[in-house]
């Protein structure tokens, strides 16, 4: 490893996806990261996180950073919370990820980016979609030129599945669809086919037992002149059932990548055609069917890791997942006045 010092890491929020987290941090020791402590106002979650991957345990994160040396925090807690952990670690001059959803509205998105700014701190979000092995798989194609220009997509995360088990509090978010998962599906589209110009969309709620919307369809026209569909469901009722998997549609000025149910990638390049499969190995801590989701957490981590300690930028920064999140934005909107509306954009202070 070239740099011998190792990243000391603390974490907030031992829940029921930090757990993923937990698992990928000790997977990166040999890589540099040394989980040094854990966090939950729950102090059986934290004592039980800090029990099982060797880590000092707290139930309160200022406590945590007054007693700690802390290089880099990940925040695995709820949106709510994130500004207010986010500045915590920014007035410290302590690097943040942040789980997604980056905050509950555009506004306090941009009050994270900015505390950041300010302090001079790295800031990432942790948005793992695209740096699933299935994803990674399909950039490649497009990396190398297989299917020429990519100029439309049709990206679906659809799925009848239970997610309200391991997360009951979706079903009480009156923002639900679009900014739990479509916020992922979005930025998919943004990694294939660039940035957004304009976005149509249409909500259904078809679950009477939940608060927020359950199905969204986006229509985007890109910058590029691409065009894609992102489509987003918790309320399919469609078997064998996709969880947690996105089936994408890429055409291009030579070929077209398909993604199909049970992680299988179709090429057709120049007229020729092959299929593989892509799907994510199975670790010592996944299982199906959230095996792709864990590991992309630890190719997610790696990222961040990697890039903390080159001094880089992450791929999915705090500035870059705001044009993420504007299309979260403009995609209610568009729902709410049937109209096509344009990402609100942000621009540094200073
Ligand atoms: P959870 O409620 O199970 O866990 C959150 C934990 O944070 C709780 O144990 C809570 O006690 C703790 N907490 C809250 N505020 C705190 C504070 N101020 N200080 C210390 N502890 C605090 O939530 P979850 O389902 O694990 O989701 C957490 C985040 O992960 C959400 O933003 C969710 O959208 C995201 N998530 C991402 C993926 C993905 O990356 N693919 C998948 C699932 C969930
Ligand atoms: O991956 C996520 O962000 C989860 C989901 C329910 C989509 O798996 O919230």
């Amino acid at each position: 490893m070239e740099n011998q010092k190792k990243t000391r890491i603390g974490l907030i929020g031992c829940g029921f996806y930090a757990q993923n987290h937990l698992h990928a941090w000790t997977d990166l020791r040999s890589e540099g990261a040394e989980l040094v402590a854990v966090c939950d106002m729950d102090a059986s979650k934290s004592a039980a996180a800090a029990q099982k991957f060797g880590a000092t345990s707290y139930t309160d994160a200022q406590t945590m950073f007054d007693k700690e040396k802390i290089d880099l925090v990940d925040i695995t807690t709820q949106m709510g919370s994130h500004k207010a952990l986010a500045a915590m670690a920014a007035e410290r001059s302590i690097a943040a990820v942040v789980q997604k959803p980056f905050a509950p509205s555009w506004a306090d998105c941009i009050d994270i980016v900015e505390t950041a700014r300010r302090h001079k701190t790295w800031l990432a979000v942790h948005e793992n979609f695209r740096f699933a092995t299935t994803m990674q798989r399909v950039r490649g194609v497009i990396d190398s030129g297989a299917i020429g220009t990519p100029n439309w997509a049709r990206l679906s995360f659809r799925t009848g599945y239970d997610v309200y088990k391991g997360q009951p509090y979706l079903a009480e978010e009156k923002r639900l669809v679009i900014l739990d998962v479509g916020i992922h599906v979005l930025d998919l589209a943004r990694y294939f086919l660039g940035e957004v110009e304009h976005l149509s969309c249409e909500t259904q709620k078809r679950n009477p037992n939940i608060k927020g919307e359950d199905t969204a369809t986006i229509l985007m026209r890109h910058s590029s002149g691409s065009v894609s569909i992102v489509e987003s469901t918790y309320q399919s009722k469609k078997i064998p059932d996709a969880f947690p998997e996105t089936l994408v549609e890429i055409e291009g000025s030579d070929g077209t990548i398909v993604v199909t149910r049970g992680e299988k990638m179709q090429v057709t390049t120049q007229g020729i055609f092959f299929e593989e499969q892509i799907g994510s190995p199975l670790l010592s801590w996944t299982s199906r069917p959230w095996h792709g989701s864990q590991e992309a957490v630890l190719h997610t981590n790696r990222h961040m890791l990697e890039s903390f300690r080159a001094g880089r930028t992450a791929d999915t920064s705090g500035e870059d997942n705001l044009k993420t999140y504007a299309l979260v934005e403009a995609a209610y909107e568009a729902a709410a006045t049937g109209r096509a509306v344009k990402p609100p954009a942000w621009t540094p202070k200073s």
